[in-house]
Order: C-alpha cells, then structure tokens, then sequence
C-alpha cells in the first residue's frame, strides 16, 4: 500500500546533490555559476539534467527555441499534462539556485514518485526554459515567451548577442534546435518552485513564500550621443561629454523608482562607454534602464517620466538622446487555485507560509498565459540572487520540493 499523500517526502540530500552536480558546469571561483544561454557549458548542463531525466524513465522533447520538455507517462496520457520546471541558464555573475533549483526540484519529484510506486493519472513533465535571464540575449524569459505566443519565434531566432552571434546560430551549434513548434504541446497547470531572491521570507523567518504573482517590467536601452575630444585642450564648457550626460540620466532612473513607492524599481545595470579611452571625452554611452511595479499605470507612470527626463536633457545639454523600448511584460496575477493549493500543501506539510508578490519575473509570468499556474518560493540567504554568493538551506530547499509533490499529486492525481 503506498504511502499517504500527505506523508510524502523528497529525498532532499538526492535534491541537494543534484544541485551541486549541475552548479560544477559553469562553477566560478567564489562559488557560483556562469553558465549563458546557448553556450557550450548550456549545451553540458541541458545533457547533464536531460540524461538524468531519461535515467528517471522519462521521455525529452525539445522545440524551435529549445524549451525542452522532460515527460513521464501518466495513467491517462490524453489527459493536459502538469508541467512544473524553471530555466538552467545563468547570469554572469549567478548563483547555483536561481532557475535550477526550480527544474531540479520538478525532477526530484519524479524520482521519487518512481521510487513509491506512485502512478499519477495525469502525465507530469519537467521543462527547462531557453534564455530565462536575459542576459546574453534580449528579451527576457524568451523561451517561455515563444511558448505563449507573446514573443515570435522568428524574433527570438534573430536576436544577437554583443559578439552578434544569433540565438538560432548557437542553437543549431550547441544542438539545442528541436522540431516541436513552441507552444504546440498542452499544459494543464505550471506550477514553479524558485529562491525568492529578495530578503523577506528570510525576515520573517517563513520557509515557504506563497506568491500571488510577478511585477511588470520595461526594460529600455538609452543611447546618449556627443563628440569625442580630447581629455586635455577641450575647454569644459565647449565639451559635448556624453558620459556626464548619461550619468545625470541614469540618477533619474532611482528617483522614478522612489517616486512610484511602494513596488516601484530603478536599475541601470549594463553601460558601454565609447571610445572608453581614459583620455578621451566619451562620444557615446549605451545604457540599461529596467523599471518595474505592481501595475500597468505605473508602470506607464514611470516610461513617462523616463522619456520626460530624456527630452529634458536632451534640451538642456544639445546631446543626442534616444530612448528605445527592447522588452516588456505587464504584471502578471497567478492563479487562485493554483495559490490555495501552494499554501494548503505548506500548510499539509506543517511548513508556515507567506503570501507575497515576485520583484523578479520568471517563466511563470508566461505560463499563466497558457494555464493555471503558481510558484512557490524559498527563502534564500541574505535575500541576495544574481550574485555568486546566492545560498539557501537544504531544509529550504526540500521544503519546497516538498511543496510542489503535493501540489503536483493534487492536480495530477493518484492512479487507484
Ligand atoms: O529579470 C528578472 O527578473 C529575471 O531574473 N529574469
Ligand atoms: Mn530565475
Ligand atoms: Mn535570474
């Protein structure tokens, strides 16, 4: 007979070593991870977690965009499918939990459901995403955005990355071009289990953030144009300095932020200076501007006061200044079955638990365009993510496993 739904646990140590199996694929020197969309140390993590997944019986199937869907049979295979996952893809600078944690949670769920014996009446599948982070190549949450329709396949194929080398290049390079069109397949529910990358469960001393849904995000690149001169016989009044420029630029970015309290975000995280010579007045600066809250007005609050602050400049200092929207997702609700049932499993699991809403986005914010769908969140150290020093407790981490069994098993089902 096998086990109660409500008794069932993860084996966290197997979870556990999971995690630092895959984080040894891009591992940096002060204990995180550097593993970009499409590169060669993506193509070794997607065989890694792939092979584990066949060894746990399940069958992969990877789309246009290489989304990559790791199944396993259920009683009833007409049946939509409970689909949970993440994204393997890291920043520069990330950590071992971020995206991971989530796919590797999925797995550890499958592995143990084959252990107990269990059949779920409906199919359950594990999916990795392609390009969640952004970072090498715009726009964000690519992979699941192709997969609900919001991005064009044909777009996210043509994006390049600072070398120019395109997403469809490095999929066909790194063997990651699958023949599924995106979004073809069903989905029942998407459940995702993530670190919640910011300080408040960790404050609140909770183990499990049961979150209602994501911030929109706008994310722009800022180009500020002036002259190149020379660092010592141009007079100051005379220069066309583009960098003073941009730097008054991008205080307005925090001030919008501040202004639109309490979910309101500022970030400037990626400059390019040219010529970026130290005796050279710089000619051009390229910049980030990411901006994000709870709603689309304010959202639309701040664009405007970004593109306020740009013709501003522009009129106080005669430089060129050109704003360009690159990406953008409104705020995204999840589902309220979907979040009863995240916070009746921790509750079923004797775990206290936090509504909360997600500052980051994720590929749920996509999803949700697709079916039912929920994250759980674990707290992580510090609150601190995309920072090699990202770090949770394994009591976290199999908690939130453990959270996601029972929600799986709750829409999925037990075969009798
Ligand atoms: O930008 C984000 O919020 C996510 O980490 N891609
Ligand atoms: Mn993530
Ligand atoms: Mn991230």
């Amino acid at each position: 007979m096998s086990p109660a739904t409500e008794s069932l646990r993860v084996d966290g140590h197997r979870l556990w070593r999971s995690l630092m199996d895959l984080a040894a694929i891009g591992a940096t020197p002060k204990g995180g991870v550097c593993r970009l969309a499409l590169s060669d140390l993506d193509r070794e993590g997607r065989a890694l977690v792939t092979g584990w997944a066949r060894e746990a019986g399940m069958t992969v199937t990877v789309d246009q965009i290489g989304n990559t869907f790791m199944r396993r049979a259920g009683r009833d295979n007409a049946l939509p499918p409970v689909v949970t996952g993440s994204h393997i893809d890291t920043q520069p600078t990330g950590g071992k939990f971020d995206g991971n944690y989530g796919v590797l949670a999925g797995l550890e769920v499958v592995r143990r459901l084959n252990e107990l014996g269990i059949q779920t009446e409906a199919p359950v599948e594990v999916v990795f995403w392609t390009n969640e982070e952004g970072s090498r190549f715009v726009p964000v949450m690519m992979g699941s955005g192709v997969f609900a329709g919001a991005i064009a396949l044909e777009k996210a194929h043509a994006a390049r990355d600072t070398d120019g080398r395109s997403v469809r290049e490095e999929l066909l390079r790194i063997g990651a071009l699958g023949d599924e069109e995106p979004g073809a397949r069903p989905m029942g529910t998407y459940f995702e289990v993530h670190i919640e990358q910011g300080p408040v469960l960790e404050q609140h001393g909770i183990p499990i953030g049961v979150v209602l849904g994501t911030l929109g995000v706008r994310w722009f690149d800022c180009t500020v144009t002036g002259m190149e001169a020379h660092a010592g016989p141009t007079p100051m009044a005379v220069r066309r300095d583009a960098l003073q420029g941009a730097a008054a630029l991008m205080q307005e970015v925090v001030a919008i932020a501040a202004l639109h309290p309490p979910h309101g975000r500022g970030t400037v995280g990626m400059v390019q200076v040219f010529p970026n010579s130290r005796n050279v007045i710089p000619g051009q600066v390229k910049f980030s501007v990411d901006l994000r809250n709870a709603s689309d007005a304010l959202l639309d609050a701040m664009a405007q006061d970004m593109r306020d602050g740009a013709a501003r400049l522009a009129a106080a200092t005669g430089l060129q200044v050109v704003l360009e929207p690159v990406s953008s997702y409104p705020a995204q609700p999840f589902d309220a079955g979907c979040i009863d049932a995240v916070e009746r499993a921790a509750q079923a699991l004797g775990h206290a638990s936090l509504r909360l809403v997600s500052g980051a986005g994720h590929d749920a914010v996509y999803t949700a365009r697709r079916a039912p769908t929920g994250m759980v969140f674990i707290p992580c150290k510090d609150g601190i993510s995309h920072n090699e020093a990202e770090d949770a407790l394994p009591a976290h981490v199999a908690a939130g496993a453990d959270v996601l069994l029972q929600v799986v098993l709750a829409y999925a089902g037990r075969a009798a």
